[in-house]
């Protein structure tokens, strides 16, 4: 599907003061931009409780196009509250009223995603839980996540595999836990013969090992499936960190196999709990390539949205708190502008020379501006 790029003249009208300003002196952009209502929060913690006032969930809405942002990414209860206890029908009906809402404040609905770590059946994992009536949970829950993301007019679904791990690697069996996700994905594939699953790795938190930690595994389990054209992956900078990997080179990996099929962009001050710091906070040049990555391969060009996974500082105060969504969306044009104006001749005559102590001076003179 080719969707038309986000215009510059939209983005000003959507934006404050500050930003156009700085919009005036940056190339236009033509990404367009997605993130999860999440992202909004109350700032609560695993150590203290929220620091803000509630902001509604459905008031959110309102806030992605004035913000820059027109694609929703969501999770399967976030189109549906409450969805265990509700009948297809009440499903059916809320998810109409999600549609009607998305056309009216001219948002698209990038992906929906099964929430399978809150629900008591999957405290030991979803598809790997080593109990068959969790598994079946599971799958229940998979088949009616398709069917609010058909319902919606959306054809993507991303599983971040949350739970399926391990807390001892002697808690299940690794190899069959492998085997039950990739019958999970060929289910899927089979109950839709149109959605596309995007796998989102991650290697740890929740769980102490998760399965499937890297792009290379999700690949793998694209190709070993029964229809790998729709299985890809959605790589988020700040869990290829914790993984000890670079983020750009992770998606230069899935773009090489045309299968990035989002990213969740953000950053991660090193081996720690997940940050979703905003993007280039932590390292502004792992943010650059990054950007160069997507760039060099024309991500974007088929309709993929650039997708921010940022959270608000638990400091922030105000209600709701969006700065940081703001803020990261205009990092990246920044570095889109830094991407468009590097002197590729001369990065080409550095390689050839195989200068690369000189090549990374030029590299860092120019994200200083000063070259
Ligand atoms: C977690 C992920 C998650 C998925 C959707 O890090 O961002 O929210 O994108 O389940
Ligand atoms: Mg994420």
């Amino acid at each position: 599907m080719i969707v038309p790029f986000f215009e510059t003249a939209d983005v000003e009208r959507n934006l404050g003061a500050t930003l156009k300003t700085a919009l005036h002196m940056s190339t236009p952009t033509n990404y367009r931009f997605s993130f999860g209502p999440w992202n909004i929060s109350e700032g609560a913690d695993p150590f203290g409780t929220e620091v803000r006032a509630v902001f509604p969930h459905e008031e959110k809405f309102a806030l992605y196009r004035p913000l820059g942002f027109e694609g929703v990414q969501f999770h399967d209860d976030d189109v549906v509250p409450g969805m265990d206890d509700l009948t297809p029908d009440q499903i059916a009906k809320k998810s109409g009223e999600v549609k009607a809402m998305l056309a009216n404040q001219g948002l698209i609905p990038e992906f929906v995603a099964p929430r399978l770590w809150f629900a008591e059946q999957t405290t030991d994992g979803a598809y790997t839980s080593n109990s068959a009536s969790d598994r079946d949970y599971a799958w229940d829950r998979t088949k009616k996540c398709i069917d609010i993301a058909r319902s919606i007019d959306c054809k993507a679904i991303v599983l971040w595999l949350s739970r399926e791990g391990t807390y001892i690697r002697e808690a299940k069996d690794a190899r069959l836990a492998y085997q039950r996700i990739l019958d999970t994905v060929n289910a899927m594939l089979d109950y839709d013969k149109e959605i596309e699953i995007w796998i989102e790795p991650k290697p740890n938190e929740p769980t102490d090992q998760a399965y499937v930690p890297t792009i290379g595994h999700a690949v793998a389990l694209a190709y070993a499936s029964s229809d790998h054209k729709r299985v890809k992956g959605l790589i988020e900078s700040a869990h290829a960190i914790l993984a000890g990997l670079d983020p750009s080179d992770e998606m230069a990996f899935a773009l090489a196999h045309d299968k990035l099929g989002s990213v969740h962009l953000n950053d991660q001050n090193g081996l720690k709990y997940d940050q979703d710091k905003n993007f280039g906070g932590a390292n502004l040049r792992v943010a650059f390539n990054q950007v160069r990555v997507l760039e060099e391969a024309g991500y974007g060009k088929r309709g993929e949205f650039i997708g921010l996974d940022v959270k608000a500082m638990r400091t922030q105060r105000g209600c709701p708190v969006t700065d940081h969504l703001k803020y990261s969306r205009e990092i990246f044009m920044h570095l889109v502008d830094k991407v468009r104006s590097v002197d590729n001749n001369l990065i080409q005559q550095f390689r050839d020379a195989r200068d690369y102590e000189a090549l990374e001076l030029y590299v860092m003179k120019h994200l200083m501006g000063l070259q």
